[in-house]
C-alpha cells in the first residue's frame, strides 16, 4: 500500500529537526520486569514507508529496529506504538512495527470516518487497540467532531479506547465532547499542562476533575516537552525536568490505577534539546515513589489496558 517506488525522491528533514539521541545512558532506576512503554512512535523508514503528503513535519528515520534496540537498552519489555501524524492515516509503518514485535507491541491508529469494519478487524488482529484523536493545531488541520464520533462508534465494539492529544487551554471547549465518547479515554502527556502555573491552580485541577469524571487514563509522559527548566540537573545528579515532577506526582497520587508511562521516542518536534532516554527512565521514581505505585504505572495498568488477562 505504501512502499515507495525506486524513483520516489526522499524528502528532506524539516529545517532544524532534532534527531533522536544516539547513545542514551543506562538508567540508574531499574524498571520492573514487564514494563510497558505506552507512548512511542516509528518514523518510516521513509524509503520503505513514505511520509503522508498532508504531514506538518518531515522527521529523520526512526524505525522498529531502533525502537526495539532502545527498548532492550532501557529494560522495557513491551511497547505501545502510536501512529505519528507524519504518516497521516496510512498506518502501515506502525502496523509493520507492531507485527515485528511478535506479540510484544500494541498499536494506536489514525483512521478516517469511512474506515470499514473489515479494515478495523484486520488492524485488531495485527495488535491495534486504540485510535488517536489529535486536536493540536500545529499537527492537524481539522478535527471535525462528527467524524470523530463516527470513528469512536465504529471502534467501541472492538473494546478499543480513544487516545486524546490536546493543549490544556482547549480542555474547557473539548471536555463535553470527550465525555460523550463511548470508549475509555487515554490522555497524552497529562493534557499538556503549563508547568509555570501552580499544580493546585484552577487549570490543572480542572484537568484532574475531568479525569475523575469518567473512564479516563493519563500518560504521565513527556517531561522533556512540558519542561521550561529543561534537562539541567544538579552536578552529578540524574534528575532532570524537575519543574514537571509536581504535576506527574499529583496525577500518580490521585489516580494510581489509571496512569501510564512512556518514552515518546523518537521525540517529534522538539526544538531546543533532544532528551537522553536514560534520563527519562530516571524521572520515573520521582513520579511514582513506592514500589507499588511503580508497578501499577509501569506494568499492571498498561497490561490491563493492552494485554488484559495476560501474565507478564
Ligand atoms: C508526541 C507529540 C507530538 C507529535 C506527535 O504524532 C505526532 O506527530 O505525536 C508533538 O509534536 O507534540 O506525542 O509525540
Amino acid at each position: 500500500m505504501s512502499a515507495s517506488s525506486p524513483e520516489t525522491p526522499l524528502s528532506l528533514k524539516t529545517p532544524g529537526w532534532l534527531d533522536w539521541y544516539e547513545n542514551p545512558s543506562k538508567p540508574e532506576f531499574r524498571l520492573p520486569q514487564g514494563t510497558v512503554d505506552t507512548h512511542c512512535h516509528v518514523f518510516g523508514p521513509q524509503a520503505e514507508f513514505p511520509f503522508a503528503p498532508e504531514r506538518k513535519y518531515t522527521p529523520c528515520d526512526g524505525g522498529s529496529a531502533e525502537l526495539f534496540a532502545l527498548r532492550d537498552h532501557l529494560g522495557i519489555d513491551r511497547n505501545v506504538i502510536v501512529q505519528a501524524t507524519c504518516h497521516g492515516a496510512d498506518n502501515s509503518a506502525m502496523v509493520d512495527a507492531v507485527r515485528a514485535a511478535d506479540g510484544r507491541a500494541r498499536g494506536i491508529v489514525t483512521v478516517r470516518p469511512d474506515v470499514s469494519e473489515n479494515e478495523l478487524l484486520d488492524l485488531h488482529t495485527a495488535g491495534v487497540r486504540g485510535v488517536r484523536f489529535n486536536f493540536v493545531r500545529r499537527l492537524v488541520d481539522t478535527s471535525p467532531k462528527d467524524d470523530l464520533r463516527t470513528i469512536a462508534r465504529k471502534v467501541a465494539p472492538l473494546g478499543w479506547h480513544v487516545v486524546l492529544y490536546f493543549e490544556s487551554a482547549d480542555l474547557p471547549e473539548l471536555e463535553g465532547f470527550f465525555g460523550s465518547l463511548p470508549t475509555p479515554l487515554v490522555v497524552d502527556h497529562m493534557g499538556r499542562p503549563d508547568v509555570t502555573r501552580p499544580v493546585d491552580g484552577p487549570e490543572f485541577t480542572r484537568f484532574l476533575r475531568f479525569v475523575e469524571s469518567g473512564d479516563v487514563w493519563v500518560k504521565v509522559t513527556c517531561p522533556e516537552r512540558l519542561s521550561v527548566r529543561g534537562p539541567a540537573a544538579l552536578a552529578g545528579e540524574r534528575h532532570a525536568y524537575t519543574d514537571v515532577v509536581p504535576f506527574g506526582r499529583r496525577v500518580v497520587r490521585e489516580f494510581p490505577d489509571r496512569v501510564l508511562w512512556g518514552t515518546d521516542w523518537p521525540h517529534p518536534n522538539l526544538t531546543d534539546h533532544m532528551p537522553d532516554d536514560g534520563l527519562l527512565v530516571d524521572h520515573v521514581p520521582h513520579l511514582a515513589v513506592t514500589a507499588e505505585e511503580q508497578h501499577k504505572l509501569l506494568v499492571a495498568n498498561p497490561m490491563s489496558l493492552y494485554w488484559p488477562g495476560e501474565d507478564v
